[in-house]
């Protein structure tokens, strides 16, 4: 399957013979989740994201903003990150031939996200700060060495991931009402709003944060961000104007779920539909059972990325695992009681 710049090339700022860095991502599931649907009072759709080659939605403008650099002679990529930019970042550096370094906060990132930027060879920097700092002083390095920066206040990001959009609208006949979806750095939320704008679509923009780094719903940053969901633990969004315009102007609003909120829609997801998500993914859902969908019939949360990237969360949400003597009447046991 061609990657998402051959298939959207006449959407994207790529032209014929242009470089393309890519590992096929895109083009991801639609599930219908009938068991949130019922609870909703809304027929509520999943866009499984964690199903981008490297497990989160930020393949989608990581192949654009990796081609982009490739194309204008880089030699070099590098981000700030909660852990899924810096994954991508270092697999697709890693299929340019680029060097690549991440910079996260030490400590706060997912065991899973960690695993990939190291076994993808990228320089991995552990900042003793939080995401709005090593964001501040990537740019700040940028300024001065010739390095591309690939977090998503690069434009090619952005374009993207408004592919996501397209495929949303492609797969409901360009019939839904609203979006759920995280905010961390509102990049995301940014990209959907543009593609559906592209495409002559309105859908309600509902976004949802943390309760613990909500600044969008304070409406000021908040210097010490916390949150079970490492990956949206950031108090400064770089796209701060840009999500609020998407939210005002599709009617939508942004919103905070608690962190008991977020993983309560983090295992009814995996235990009554089937689709395992990161704690941060599930802040969508836990925002559309907290705040519903103001009257939307048709609704798709964004699932931004694969449960098996915080394996930690995952252990301690789930229940206890059972010994067992290798006897059969133990397993008869083990299994049935
Ligand atoms: C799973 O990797 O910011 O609002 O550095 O990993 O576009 O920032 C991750 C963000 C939602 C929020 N869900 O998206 C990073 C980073 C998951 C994420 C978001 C992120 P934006």
């Amino acid at each position: 399957m061609p990657g998402l710049i051959d298939r959207h090339r006449g959407r994207l700022p790529f032209a014929p013979g242009d470089p393309v860095v890519s590992l096929g991502e895109g083009s991801t599931p639609l599930v219908q989740a009938p068991r949130l649907s019922a609870r909703a009072g809304a027929e509520v759709w999943l866009k499984v994201e964690g199903a981008n080659p490297t497990g989160s939605f930020k393949d989608r403008g990581m192949t654009c903003a990796v081609s982009a650099a490739v194309r204008e002679g880089a030699r070099a990529i590098i981000c700030a990150s909660t852990g899924n930019t810096a994954a991508s970042a270092a697999a697709y550096a890693a299929r340019a031939g680029l060097r690549g370094a991440v910079i996260v906060p030490e400590g706060k990132i997912a065991a899973g996200k960690l695993a990939q930027a190291l076994v993808h060879g990228a320089r991995v920097v552990a900042l003793k700060g939080n995401f709005d700092e090593a964001l501040r002083l990537v740019r700040e390095l940028t300024d001065r060495q010739p390095i591309a920066l690939v977090n998503s206040i690069n434009e090619f990001r952005i374009e993207g991931q408004k592919t996501a959009a397209f495929e949303l609208l492609d797969d409901l006949d360009g019939e839904l009402e609203a979006l759920c979806i995280p905010v961390g750095n509102a990049g995301n939320i940014t990209a959907y709003w543009r593609g559906f704008r592209e495409s002559g679509a309105r859908p309600r923009m509902l976004g949802f944060q943390a309760a613990g780094a909500a600044p969008l719903v304070q409406g000021e940053p908040v210097e010490h961000p916390e949150t079970v969901a490492s990956a949206i633990r950031i108090g400064n969004p770089a796209r701060w104007e840009d999500a609020m315009d998407a939210m005002t102007s599709s009617g939508g609003a942004v919103s905070a779920v608690s962190d008991e909120q977020i993983l309560e829609a983090y295992r009814l997801l995996a235990v009554e539909e089937g689709i395992f998500c990161e704690p941060a993914s599930a802040a969508s859902v836990a925002g559309l059972l907290a705040h519903g969908a103001k009257g939307a019939r048709r609704v798709v949360c964004v699932l931004t990325g694969h449960g098996l990237k915080d394996p930690d969360v995952a252990l301690a949400q789930a229940g206890a695992i059972v010994p067992c003597a290798p006897e059969l009447e133990a397993i008869e046991r083990a299994v049935l009681e």
